[in-house]
């Protein structure tokens, strides 16, 4: 299939952005004082996720490696010019019930699960019942949440706290996972040396029975693992690779378009078919988290392995 887009679906100008978000929330931003301006991790309030604080930097985003299907070129230079804050592990199964319980959200059932003979929809599961067999854990990361999901999420949060939280960027996302890497994996060359950093699909889970090779060596989880359950990046981010993958903000293209480069998302001005998703998940084989592989599907899909991380400006930015 051919996911190139016409260009007379052009990049949406970030001034529209500012626009539409600034007229909202532009008097409640400028009248607070920055919660994080003396603090490398924050929250918002009580029940909130907590934020790390990650410095303006510029990285080379893409590699050559990617899949005959799936490109992750053109390789570009990026910078992103400010510094923003990013979740310091994916949203949570309590803090998502919380949004639920305060909004009485409808999520919808029917979500990707892995069973006997692989992947299969099952019309029952949701976020609350992700076919695991059992109850997921308040501190495992929230599955079984569309792209739509999320930023239904990340709205309600910003009502809340009078900031604005957001999905981070395609390129926010791997600026952040390579926390100054330029390794092919984040750990270093060595698809082996995964099982230290990451939850991935390896010989702790054969019983998966995915169709494909699990890597060599054992990270100790079979399927999803608590957050913050391996060491964080130099960022101080936990799980950027590995557990559950996470929703960003951009509309998928096939390659990578000229512009935007500043971190920006890439938006359209029709309909986006797929959204991209990013890092991998238990459930994932190794060379599928390189930190540049681009993961895309539509935004109301819903999967046991997708979840997502929240962002959020400062400094009275509205990206
Ligand atoms: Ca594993």
């Amino acid at each position: 299939m051919n996911l190139q887009l016409p260009w007379r679906v052009l990049v949406l100008a970030r001034v529209l952005v500012i626009a539409v978000v600034g007229a909202t929330l532009a008097s409640c931003v400028s009248s607070r004082a920055p919660v994080a301006a003396q603090s490398r991790i924050f929250t918002d309030c009580e029940h909130c996720p907590s934020m790390v604080v990650v410095p303006a930097g510029e990285f080379t985003m893409g590699s050559p490696d990617g899949e005959p299907d799936r490109p992750e070129t053109p390789i570009r230079h990026v910078k992103i010019a400010y510094r923003f804050a990013v979740g310091e592990t994916a949203v949570t199964q309590a803090q998502f019930a919380r949004f639920i319980a305060a909004t009485q959200y409808q999520t919808t059932k029917g979500c990707g699960i892995i069973g006997a003979g692989g992947y299969h929809v099952d019309g029952d599961a949701d976020w609350r019942s992700p076919g695991y067999g059992r109850p997921p854990r308040d501190d495992e990361p929230v599955v079984c949440v569309s792209w739509l999901d999320a930023k239904a999420y990340v709205g309600w949060l910003s009502r809340q706290t009078r900031h604005r939280y957001r999905l981070l960027s395609e390129s926010e996302w791997e600026y952040v996972a390579r926390a100054g890497t330029t390794s092919r994996y984040v750990w270093g060359e060595d698809p082996d040396g995964a099982c230290k950093s990451a939850n991935l699909y390896d010989q702790s889970a054969v019983k998966l029975a995915m169709p494909y090779a699990p890597a060599n060596c054992s990270d100790g989880f079979e399927g999803v693992a608590p957050v913050a359950s391996f060491p964080p990046n130099a960022f101080g981010v936990y799980d950027m690779i590995g557990n559950v993958w996470q929703w960003v903000e951009d509309c998928y293209l096939y390659e990578y378009p000229a512009w935007p480069v500043d971190g920006a998302p890439v938006e359209v001005l029709s309909a986006c078919p797929l959204r991209s998703i990013r890092g991998g998940s238990w459930g994932t084989r190794v060379d599928r988290l390189r930190p540049t592989w681009r993961g895309r599907d539509p935004e109301n899909r819903m999967n046991i392995l997708f979840g997502f991380r929240i962002a959020r400006d400062l400094d009275g930015a509205q990206r």
